[in-house]
């Protein structure tokens, strides 16, 4: 069954509340102040039955202009007009401005009525006509039908219902599958029941038990009890207008304004980037000037700033541009919004939210045009691409669905797409698979290669470079996950090499000098005469005249060889030695119980000073086990 929202607009005393009355029965003039002043203030409320079984949620909203504002709330959740102008009146400034609203938060469908048929005359009902039609050139609602009505006579209503349902039959659906979103136009609280919220469902769907977060608070909430058209239901879906209960949270705690929803990428931005329209009506914006921004049911003061260096803006002209907030607004790719001046309060424009999480632009800046140019086509795949390259790293499906800001089923439909066309392609990770277009990854992959050739470079010594340090030097701020990714990439295409986790260039190993070389030998030769009583570190250094990283490269080289063993940082034996000692310890142990330092000095001639590390060492291999002064069997 479909669900929309059907909402009234039109200036002041139009009748759009007498119209809503005689359709339903419903008075949603509920307020004193507007009983006493016979206008409406606030948001009404109420259901409409179609034909087939369908039921509208009806939202009136004010015509007067000091209250646009609770308009605009009312105004964000429609997917269908019905635009009053009263026979006797004819246009009218809100009827223009609420048109202008509308038109531009994107409602696409609606039907004209024309009110207070009786109290006007053919003549007048034609030049009304005119009227109307002349206002509408241009907008969404240019072909809109327009149907002839009074609440008083009853005429045109079966009209006005059967040209409603004709309407529902196109309004396109509001995606009802998955995470949810409602901006909250009214909170009350229960005797026994506690926090209410209403709001109209912009997407998904709520069920009772949904976890829920309310923003920009951030503050987690549980959904209890749901209403729909005063019933409790299960489960809500887009379009229709929900009461939910909010257990555990005080009245104080939300307003109208927030935003309650489960989006896992709901977050407050204090900047967003978008595509202004200014109307015709406006007058001239300059850069930076302080607007009334209207989003959802909030109202923020924000600056815009026209991007790519424009110092003003003329009525009618459209632009990029950044919004600084000067309160947090939750909003995500593709909103729209409204803006207003700050005085006097007027309707200037609006339009549509590029980038939840820009950067800061400058206003001369003009290299971001072209990135929001193509955020503002919309092309989800080429969205995916522009926001890998503009983030400078592979990214995996849910970093992809947090940025895009778009549905599961449309990524994963773009994904399949751009990998098919060779657009995208995927990095196997340990855990997850990322996302990276081929001109980044070529971007990536020369860096990687050029950085490992330069820092081996600067360390012939080594057999190649450890990753960490080369992963830190990269430009990018790459995790580790994705950066092991590309290793293995640059690996598999043969443009690296990588040995005991260290990485060179294909045949590069290390390069050791003649001078170098001939270093070497010496400490080999060194450490082999020595036999048991080998020079220790320290000692090295002066007889090969070596500093300590040079001795240390030169000696870890000849450990990988196999030339040497350590036994302790600074104590290194010729290959064999150990076994020669480990054979010699074993067959004095089989003959005497036990062994003392003295007799290891009488089996190797090795002073004392290398017979305890000795010991120690085969303390440590099991050979030995120490008893007292003595080392016995192990
Ligand atoms: N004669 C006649 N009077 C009407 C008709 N519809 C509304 N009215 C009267 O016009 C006045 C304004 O009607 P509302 O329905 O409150 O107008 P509104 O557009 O809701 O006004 P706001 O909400 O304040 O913008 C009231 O006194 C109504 O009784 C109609 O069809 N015929
Ligand atoms: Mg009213």
């Amino acid at each position: 069954m479909k669900s929309f929202i059907v909402g009234t607009a039109g200036h002041i005393d139009h009748g759009k509340t007498e119209l809503i009355k005689a359709l339903t029965g419903v008075d949603t003039d509920r307020l004193k102040e507007e009983k006493e002043r016979g206008i409406s203030i606030e948001l009404g409320f109420a259901e409409l039955d179609l034909a087939g079984g369908i039921t509208a949620g009806i939202v009136d909203v004010p015509g007067h202009e000091h209250f646009i504002k609770n308009m605009l709330a009312g105004a964000t959740g429609f997917d269908m007009v019905l635009l009053t102008v009263a026979a006797d009146d004819g246009v009218m400034p809100q009827t223009i401005e609420h048109l202008a609203i509308v038109d531009l938060l994107g409602v696409q469908e609606g039907v004209v009525v024309i009110t207070k048929a009786d109290l006007a005359d053919e003549d007048m009902l034609e030049l009304v006509k005119e009227d109307v039609a002349e206002a509408l050139k241009g907008t969404a609602l240019a072909d809109a039908e327009v149907v002839v009505t009074s609440s008083r006579t009853g005429q045109g209503l079966d009209e006005l219902r059967q040209a409603i349902s004709k309407v529902a039959e196109r309004v396109s659906l509001r995606d009802s599958e998955g995470f949810f979103r409602i901006p909250v136009d009214r909170v009350f609280s229960l005797k026994g029941i506690g926090t209410v919220i209403t709001g109209t469902l912009w997407e998904g769907s709520v069920a009772d038990g949904d976890e829920a977060v309310i923003q920009p608070a951030g503050r987690k909430v549980r959904v209890r009890n749901i209403q729909v058209h005063g019933e409790d239901v299960d489960q809500a879906r887009a379009g229709q207008r929900v009461a939910l209960n909010l257990p555990g949270i005080s009245k104080q705690e939300i307003e109208r304004g927030d935003i309650i929803g489960s989006l896992p990428y709901l977050h407050p931005s204090l900047m967003l980037d978008g595509y202004l329209q200014l109307l015709k009506t406006a007058r001239p914006l300059k850069n930076r000037a302080r607007v009334r921004f209207h989003h959802g049911t909030r109202e923020v003061m924000a600056r815009v700033i026209l991007l790519g260096g424009r110092e003003q803006l003329a009525p009618g002209e459209e632009a990029y541009v950044q919004y600084r907030l000067e309160s947090p607004i939750v909003a995500i790719y593709g909103d729209r919004c409204i803006l207003r001046s700050y005085s006097p309060m007027t309707t200037i424009g609006g339009g549509v939210v590029l980038d939840s999480r820009p950067k800061k632009h400058r206003h001369h800046q003009a290299s971001i045009l072209e990135p929001l140019q193509k955020r503002r086509q919309g092309n989800v795949p080429e969205l995916i691409v522009l926001i890998i390259e503009e983030k400078k790293m592979p990214l995996t499906r849910s970093q992809l669905l947090l940025l895009t800001e778009i549905k599961e089923g449309q990524l994963e439909q773009a994904l399949a797409e751009l990998l098919s066309g060779g657009k995208l392609l995927q990095l196997p990770g340990e855990g997850q698979t990322y996302y990276v277009s081929p001109p980044l990854l070529e971007t990536l992959l020369a860096e990687l290669v050029d950085l490992t050739g330069r820092l081996h470079e600067a360390n012939p010594l080594k057999p190649g470079v450890n990753k960490e340090p080369l992963r830190q030097r990269m430009e990018e701020d790459l995790g580790g996950e994705v950066f092991e990714a590309l290793i293995k990439a640059a690996a598999s295409r043969g443009e690296i090499e990588i040995e005991a986790g260290r990485l060179r260039l294909p045949g590069g190993g290390r390069s050791l000098s003649e001078r170098e070389l001939a270093e070497k030998e010496v400490i080999r030769k060194t450490i082999i005469e020595g036999e048991f009583n080998p020079p220790l570190f320290k000692e090295l250094m002066q007889v090969s005249g070596l500093d300590k990283n040079k001795l240390r490269d030169l000696l870890g080289i000849l450990i990988e060889e196999g030339e040497i063993e350590q036994l302790n940082p600074e104590f290194f034996l010729a290959k064999g030695r150990l076994g020669e000692a480990e054979d010699r310890i074993k067959s004095f142990l089989a003959q005497k119980e036990r062994l003392g330092v003295a007799d290891l000095r009488d089996m190797l001639g090795a002073s004392r000073k290398y017979s305890i590390p000795l010991l120690e060492y085969f303390d440590r291999k099991r050979v030995t086990r120490r008893d007292g002064d003595y080392r016995v069997s192990y």
